[in-house]
């Protein structure tokens, strides 16, 4: 099953040991992540995408998390504004990136701060995290621009987590790996859930690409229980990344 064909990543810069943290597992070592990169672009191959590959970008410790800098969709491409301070420029340039592949490009305004790891897409449908990045008024923005573009969009409140898809990740054929926060949320009622366990609520973000399923490595349970849906799954190591609290989505764009 073919759904997306290109994805966009941005090289990690030597500055990512500065990067934003709350996981307390240590400084990530800038070789590995170059190492664990290589692999993740490699499984985006492998999934049949092409895959564009921007240069680092030292002024920005984060801006290898290239996933919350834009939303792509099959209609229009809408670039964020973080609600990080630090990373609110890095949207700088990424319009004449998006140039090469949409003519629809929009974006949010002040007051408005979305962060894409808030949102989820499920088919024309877009669920948006409230979150300490991502604010009423930005949520409220971009499902005006969705609208616009004849898709959908409805809000989740978050308790913990840094982004709605550090806990909840779309596996498309109405599948949803949930970790313990979104179980019992009513958003998700309808959803045949692949439940998380808490001592591997990292692995609740994993990435669907045209049939198969990106899994970070070291997730055993989780990892059975998408096989056992009938997935194909990768495993990549994002040791590195998770020190900054990074998962497998954010580092790219998938369209
Ligand atoms: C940050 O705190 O912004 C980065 N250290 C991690 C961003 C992770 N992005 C994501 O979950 N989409």
């Amino acid at each position: 099953m073919k759904k997306f064909t290109q994805a966009i990543v941005k090289r990690p810069c030597r500055n990512m040991i500065h990067g934003l943290t709350s996981a307390g597992l240590g400084i990530p070592d800038f070789q590995k992540a170059l190492v664990q990169h290589d692999g993740y672009i490699e499984a985006l191959k492998q999934c049949g995408l092409e895959v564009t590959i921007l240069d680092a970008d030292e002024r920005f410790p984060d801006s290898v998390f290239i996933e919350d800098i834009a939303l792509l969709t099959p209609e229009c491409a809408i670039i964020m504004l973080p609600g990080a301070p630090s990373r609110m420029a890095e949207t700088d340039g990424m319009e004449s990136v998006l140039k090469r592949f949409y003519t629809n490009i929009e974006s949010i305004q002040p007051p408005g701060n979305i962060e894409a790891g808030d949102i989820m897409m499920v088919g024309p449908h877009f669920y948006i995290g409230l979150s300490e990045r991502t604010n009423q008024a930005g949520a409220t923005q971009l499902i005006s621009i969705l609208k616009r573009y004849g898709l959908t969009g409805s809000l989740v409140k978050l308790k913990k987590l840094l982004h709605l898809k550090t806990g909840v990740s779309y596996l498309e054929e109405n599948n949803l790996l949930v970790s313990d926060a979104f179980f019992n949320d009513p958003e998700f009622t309808n959803f045949d859930k692949i439940m998380v366990d808490d001592d591997e609520a990292y692995a609740a973000n994993s990435v669907w690409i045209n049939g198969k399923v990106l899994v970070p490595k070291g997730f055993p349970k989780t990892t059975r229980k998408i096989q056992n849906r009938g997935f194909d799954v990768i495993s990549l190591d994002v040791s590195e990344f998770q020190k900054l609290d990074g998962g497998l989505s954010c580092l790219s764009l998938r369209f």
